[in-house]
């Protein structure tokens, strides 16, 4: 059956229940902004399949959630995610990683149609990298440290790494930093283009909530498909790209907001979004 949910009650009736979280918090904050922290500070955020699948829960949850526009994960100060939990994983042979479909859940951030914005304070290696680079934007704090550092254990990125981190920085730099593990700190992050943004480490989090909210404030439909356009960018030629996007924008005439938003503009007021 074709899963439909439009609030959150239709969501908990079809799912069954509330999934109890004990590696993340999940709070709805002001301005419809739903904010999940990765909260494992035993194991500098590690992502165990337990985070993983509570990770995933929670964005199905708020993108069934239509007070929500906008979504920000983010961990503590000291850590995003220092990577997938090396601890759970030292022990799993080639078939229980193949068989387990051990990516799928990984891949629910980047499914989301809402935007998700990661903010990064502290280690993004490994995973915690993929997961923040698998988000629409990063913002990141002053102490933040970004790495794809697997090659130390014997391994290589596997939740996208080598590909996302090659589209952000270029080859050189994606080389670089798959083959020797070194670590990029905010400043170089900023200048290369990894992150969009560097902020201060006070108030970090509140800094990208408020981020997160001017993108919540615009019309719902403008954003989802602007968010489209940018994606479509990865996946395809130029020219095509841009027929897609011209498509997109002749759609936006179809809507409600376009007629409140140009309204708005001529009669000098704040427009009120139907987003429809
Ligand atoms: N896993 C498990 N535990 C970790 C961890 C990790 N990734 N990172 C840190 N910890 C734990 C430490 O073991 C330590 O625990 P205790 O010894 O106290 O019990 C605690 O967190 C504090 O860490 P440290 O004592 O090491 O703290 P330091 O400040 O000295 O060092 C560090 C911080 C971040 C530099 C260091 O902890 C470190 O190097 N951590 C490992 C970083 C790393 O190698 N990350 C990459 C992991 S591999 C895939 C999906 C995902 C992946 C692959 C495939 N598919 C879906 C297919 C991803 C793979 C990876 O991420």
């Amino acid at each position: 059956m074709k899963e439909d949910f439009r609030t959150l009650k239709d969501y908990w009736s079809i799912k069954g229940g509330c999934m109890k979280y004990s590696n993340i918090t999940f709070e709805k904050k002001e301005g419809g902004v739903g904010l999940i922290t990765l909260d494992r500070p035993q194991a500098l955020n590690a992502l165990c399949d337990a985070l993983i699948n509570e990770l995933s829960d929670a964005i199905d949850k708020y993108e069934a959630d239509n007070a929500i526009g906008c979504i920000v994960i983010t961990g503590s100060e000291k850590a995003f995610a220092a990577g997938a939990d090396i601890k759970e994983m030292q022990s799993r042979g080639y078939m229980d990683v193949y068989k387990s479909d051990f990516i799928r859940a990984w891949e629910r951030v980047g499914r989301c149609r809402k935007p998700v914005i990661a903010a990064v304070a502290g280690f993004a290696l490994g995973g915690g990298c993929e997961l923040a680079m698998s988000c629409d934007f990063i913002v990141a704090a002053e102490n933040a440290t970004f790495g794809q550092p697997e090659v130390n254990l014997g391994i290589l990125p596997g939740a996208g790494g080598s590909q996302r981190l090659t589209r952000f920085v270029g080859k050189s730099k994606a080389m670089d930093m798959c083959l020797t593990g070194r670590f990029m700190d905010a400043k170089e992050a900023d200048r290369v283009g990894l992150v969009s943004r560097v902020l201060p480490l006070e108030d970090f989090v509140e800094s990208a909530l408020k981020i997160a909210r001017e993108v919540s404030s615009k019309s719902r439909p403008s954003i989802l498909m602007a968010k489209e356009c940018v994606n479509r960018a990865y996946e395809t030629s130029l020219a095509e790209g841009i027929l897609f996007e011209r498509r997109m924008f002749y759609s936006t005439f179809a809507t409600e907001d376009q007629k409140e938003g140009m309204k708005a503009f001529v009669e000098k007021r704040k427009p009120v979004w139907k987003n429809r």
